[in-house]
């Protein structure tokens, strides 16, 4: 029984997650990426800001978080980031989020019983200063998609990156 519902825990935020992914891509294969992007994040900005991707296109997303606070990168529609963002409001009220540090035990924690908290999101990675991450993303729609940190703030500084289809 303990075994099952740790199982459902883990499998949770990938069901909740599954049909507002499908409309900004999937999850990439590494042996399918044509194009490799090397991205810094900057206390509020990121480099490059602008990404341009073919349609149905996989690309690899090495992330380096240079700045001094916690930043995102998440690709996602404007609608979803700003859906997301009182998540990760919750995430500070909460002390899990802090400016320059995530408190991953109480991430779990807190996970138990809010498994928005956990965010374990394949199209996003959370770093906190010096920390590295990786996306593979497939671009396999039309949606219009950009890359936004909704670590409370962030997004209204213009932490935003375009993505742009050619
Ligand atoms: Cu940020």
């Amino acid at each position: 029984m303990f075994r099952i519902l740790i199982a459902l825990l883990t499998l949770t935020p990938a069901i909740c997650s599954a049909s507002s992914m499908k409309m900004i891509g999937v999850k990439g294969n590494i042996k399918d990426v044509t194009k490799v992007v090397t991205v810094k994040m900057f206390d509020n900005y990121y480099e490059p800001s602008v990404i341009k991707v073919k349609e149905g296109e996989t690309v690899r997303f090495i992330i380096k978080n240079v700045g001094e606070l916690v930043h995102e990168y998440n690709i996602a529609t404007k609608e979803m980031h700003l859906k997301h963002q009182p998540e990760m409001v919750k995430m500070v009220e909460n002390e899990i989020l802090l400016a320059d540090r995530i408190d991953k035990n109480k991430m779990m924690e807190m996970a138990k019983t809010d498994h928005a908290m956990a965010h374990k999101h394949s199209n996003s990675v959370l770093l906190e200063p010096n920390g590295t991450g990786e996306i593979i993303w497939k671009f396999n729609t039309s949606s219009k998609l950009e890359i936004a940190c909704n670590v409370p703030g962030h997004y209204e500084a213009g932490m935003v990156a375009k993505i742009i289809k050619h």
